[in-house]
């Protein structure tokens, strides 16, 4: 038995681990009701998917770990869900890429961004980011405007899991490389990213860690022609062709 109390052949587990940890994360006060509802949207995109990562999104992860190890600055974006999801596995990719954290939210409140901050120490993280908010966004009139001036406002490469799409579009007006995991490919944040992942955070984030592993003796050119012979197009059109032919049985 397990952190779900069904066993891991249980066919579906996965789907019921993620909704346990969702559940767990607003009991603790990491994630936010809202959070609840998006999770929802968000497992029906999957179900679609097959539940698995399809070979467009694995393309896709892939160049995430390339432009992560070219990156002068990466960041990893952190809100309510992506916290509750898969906090350790963001603190390996952070660790193996030499990338900040940053925990930055919509529905913004001190205690939520403490409470956040202190589930990922708890789960390795040694720096988190993201309560100075001594930074803006520009163009944006909400929370998630507010940012820390040496961490997303300096970085010049950004993963955003689970974004609304206006923060999405207004990085990227930045001139941030931002690299978005969603699994809905007709988002506003997906249309938006440099490089959109279409695929569940639980499995995208470990993924990339371990492009990121395979990487690690990589060449700089070898990594420039990864993020090059990416095309986002392409990947959009794939996963959306994935989910529309989806078997329902
Ligand atoms: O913690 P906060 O306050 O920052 O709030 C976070 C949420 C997620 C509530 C907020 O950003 C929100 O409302 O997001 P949306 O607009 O519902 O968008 C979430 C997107 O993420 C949707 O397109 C979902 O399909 C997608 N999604 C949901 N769960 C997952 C996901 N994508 C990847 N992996 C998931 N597990």
């Amino acid at each position: 038995m397990t952190e779900v109390e069904v066993p891991e052949s249980h066919p579906r587990y996965e789907s019921l681990l993620t909704r346990h940890r969702i559940e767990a994360g607003v009991e603790k006060g990491i994630t936010s009701r809202q959070g609840l509802i998006a999770q929802g949207r968000g497992e029906a995109y999957d179900y679609l998917l097959g539940e698995r990562t399809i070979p467009s999104a694995d393309e896709a992860e892939r160049a995430a770990a390339a432009q992560f190890l070219l990156a002068d600055q990466a960041v990893v974006s952190v809100n309510g869900n992506v916290a509750a999801l898969c906090p350790g596995e963001v603190v390996v990719l952070a660790e193996v890429t030499g990338a900040d954290i940053e925990v930055n939210l919509f529905n913004r409140t001190e205690e939520r961004m403490e409470r956040i901050a202190d589930h990922l120490r708890e789960h390795g993280a040694r720096d988190v980011l993201g309560l100075a908010a001594d930074g803006r966004i520009p163009g944006l009139d909400h929370e998630r405007a507010k940012v820390d001036a040496d961490g997303i406002g300096s970085a010049d490469t950004v993963l955003v899991p689970l974004e609304d799409g206006d923060r999405a579009e207004a990085l990227a007006e930045m001139g941030k490389t931002e690299i978005v995991v969603d699994l809905n490919p007709m988002s506003r944040s997906a249309q938006s990213a440099s490089i959109p992942i279409v695929d569940n955070v639980m499995r995208a984030v470990p993924n990339m860690t371990e492009h990121a592993r395979s990487l690690e003796d990589a060449s700089e050119q070898e990594l420039r022609d990864i993020v090059a012979a990416f095309d986002r197009e392409a990947a959009l059109a794939a996963a959306e062709d994935a989910i529309r032919s989806g078997d329902l049985g």
